[in-house]
């Protein structure tokens, strides 16, 4: 069960459509595989895509700090040294993506090696989660259609909705005609990415607040912050932290200060163990969690659907899954299938992914 070598590999695959929100857009998803091998021969997967307009990691920073920093300090430990592993990895402030995805990749290799599913070694609860989509900027017509097309073909009817543009009114008349038209039984919330300012944003929820919405998510940013903790403590509906809670530690400073009154919870910043940590954190204050999405390709959703399915917590609520499929392809050998609304695990070991050696050779940048 030792870890014998690290790679990370960089690798790009085109969208269909651009993905966008206030803080960037996302044309290519450059991500980087990351795989752990071990000394049994078994190696665990798992995927980083770099966010760098928001937490400043890039895909040849990923490769970079886990060949010169990370790789090293993990090599020899065993994969039940996952405590080892956070806290080899803690000691360097930042990188995420980067901690996350090799946190990720032990626990696979780990579920290999004692045949058993990742759900199984975290909390088995269940094996499946409700999907939410999440509607990116766009003319509203479009963002209506394509929710619409969503509900049609794969039976999803919770949607997040990008909001954060200027004008207000502009997002407003989008969040009013997705809910004309899917009706009252929809889901809807929206996420701001931090870009309308606490006084826009209680304008827009005032406009908003015959709609029926879910949640708000990071609509101002969490600097600013006595207009912040006004304008959560004014909502009826619970404010998601995202972006402003990374770590367990800022759960806890945004939570205690007011600043949110719900968590998201992605395991491509946080990784499984510091997901459990956040998991915790959540159930133990009572606070409402989403399984978030940092625009993810399908290993990555795998990996959110995984440790969402874990927990009765991060079951409860549909969870953000489903962007892949606007990405032109994918490394998975089987790919993911989204069905009556709904995303299953992978059964088989660990995660129960297998990476298509062809996709990768096809897709890979470092070769
Ligand atoms: C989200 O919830 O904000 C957009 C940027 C990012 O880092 O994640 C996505 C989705
Ligand atoms: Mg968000």
């Amino acid at each position: 069960m030792k870890i014998t070598r690290i790679e990370a590999i960089p690798f790009a695959i085109p969208y269909r459509k651009p993905l966008r929100f206030a803080s960037g857009e996302v044309r290519t998803a450059e991500h980087v595989l990351v795989r752990v091998h071990t000394d049994d021969g078994v190696i665990g997967v798992a995927e980083a895509p770099p966010r760098p307009f928001t937490y400043g990691e890039t895909q040849v920073g990923i490769v970079a700090v886990i060949g010169q920093i990370f790789a090293p300090q993990l090599v020899g430990l065993s994969l039940t040294d996952r405590e080892v592993v956070a806290a080899r990895l803690g000691r360097t402030v930042g990188n995420p993506a980067a901690k996350a995805a090799l946190d990720m990749a032990v626990w696979d290799a780990l579920g290999r090696t004692l045949d058993l599913h990742v759900t199984e070694l975290l909390g088995g609860y269940t094996d499946r989660m409700r999907v939410s989509h999440m509607l990116g900027f766009d003319e509203p017509p479009a963002m209506v259609e394509e929710a619409e097309r969503m509900r049609g073909e794969y039976g999803i009817t919770t949607f997040k909705v990008k909001v954060g543009r200027h004008p207000v009114g502009l997002d407003v008349a989008v969040v009013r005609a997705l809910r004309e038209v899917l009706g009252a039984e929809a889901e809807l919330y929206i996420d701001g990415n931090r870009g309308w300012t606490a006084t826009e944003s209680a304008v827009a929820m005032n406009q908003m607040a015959d709609l029926d919405l879910l949640f708000a998510e990071e609509l101002c940013p969490a600097d600013e912050v006595l207009g912040r903790r006004r304008l959560v403590s004014r909502l009826d509906v619970p404010f998601i932290a995202d972006e402003s809670a990374v770590t367990p530690a800022d759960v806890t400073r945004e939570i205690l200060g007011g600043s949110a009154t719900a968590i998201s919870i992605k395991v491509a910043r946080t990784g499984f163990t510091g997901s459990q940590r956040i998991h915790h954190l959540a159930e133990g204050l009572g606070l409402e969690a989403v399984m978030g999405n940092q625009i993810d390709g399908q290993l990555g959703t795998l990996c959110t659907v995984t440790f969402g399915s874990s927990y009765r917590l991060t079951s409860r609520r549909a969870g953000e899954l489903s962007n892949f499929l606007d990405m032109s392809d994918d490394l998975l050998t089987e790919p993911l299938t989204i069905q009556g609304g709904e995303l299953a695990v992978r059964p088989g070991a660990g995660l129960g992914a297998e990476v298509d050696p062809d996709k990768l050779a096809y897709y890979r940048l470092d070769t």
